[in-house]
């Protein structure tokens, strides 16, 4: 890998990680990485899924509730970038094997009908969004026990590792008091409200407009932003059946194959 920027080199080890299933050393445990740096890390590991035909489909935000900031101990909203490849179809069964130790978070998206220009003022972003729909977030750090500082959380694009979105419905009036609930195996494994998503889901389609148009990357027609976790994350375990539903709404699910067994 000679030749390669610093930057290069921390986005092929941590794409490597995510595409074997591995985990990989904390960069700032080697040197200090600031969080200006750790975005251009995110943005060339992702850009090696594009040159192997996976498509920008949107954009996840972190950190947007106490619940996640406290499980996490991270105290800042960051941003991650959702491709093609982590769309996982409403209902399905997915491997667990080609996860590290993922856990599931239940989540409201919102559909960007036109593109919103860096810039926006707060009306022209929530006037964009055209549909809003229940999801499930997988997230799969690539570091040892979940354990990162935000630099390095935000280098490994937030976690990302898949997502489930429930049916598309038109915009309610409110979003800021629906209540959430996270089903494992058809028990309540949490249970929360979207107000807990910075107050409201809304506030966290605005910052996302925000961070990525000063970023050099404006949301797009037809990309999908996760608002963030309203509760905090619990482990998707092999043959689980995970549902997140939130009120009024309706629910995002998936199920996770029994573990391979393995020779
Ligand atoms: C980082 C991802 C945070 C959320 O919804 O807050 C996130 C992590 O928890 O590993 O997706
Ligand atoms: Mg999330």
């Amino acid at each position: 890998m000679s030749g390669l920027t610093p930057e290069e080199r921390l986005a092929a080890r941590l794409d490597e990680a995510a595409r074997r299933g591995e985990v990989t050393a904390q960069p700032s445990q080697a040197a200090p990485l600031s969080v200006a740096d750790a975005y251009a890390v995110q943005e060339l590991a992702v850009a090696r899924r594009l040159e192997r035909g996976e498509r920008l489909v949107g954009v996840k935000m972190g950190f947007t509730s106490r619940q996640k900031m406290a499980q996490m101990g991270v105290d800042e909203v960051i941003w991650g970038r959702l491709t093609s490849a982590m769309l996982v179809p409403e209902g399905d069964r997915i491997a667990p094997d080609h996860f590290i130790h993922p856990r599931v978070e239940p989540e409201v998206a919102f559909l960007v009908g036109g593109d919103i220009p860096p810039g926006a003022p707060p009306e022209a972003i929530t006037s964009a969004v055209t549909a809003v729909a229940p999801a499930l977030e997988i997230i799969d750090s690539r570091y040892a026990d979940f354990r990162f500082t935000l630099a390095d959380v935000v280098a490994d694009n937030a976690s990302a590792a898949g997502f489930v979105l429930g049916t598309w419905r038109p915009v309610p009036p409110s979003l800021d008091c629906l209540g959430v609930l996270l089903e494992v195996d058809g028990r309540t494994a949490e249970t929360g409200a979207t107000a807990s998503i910075l107050g409201d889901p809304w506030r966290s389609l605005v910052a996302a407009a925000r961070l990525t148009g000063r970023a050099g990357m404006p949301l797009r027609a037809g990309w999908v932003v996760l608002a963030g976790g309203a509760t905090a994350a619990v482990p998707l375990r092999p043959g689980a059946q995970v549902r997140a539903v939130v009120e009024s709404l309706g629910a995002a699910s998936v199920t996770v194959a029994p573990s391979s067994a393995r020779p």
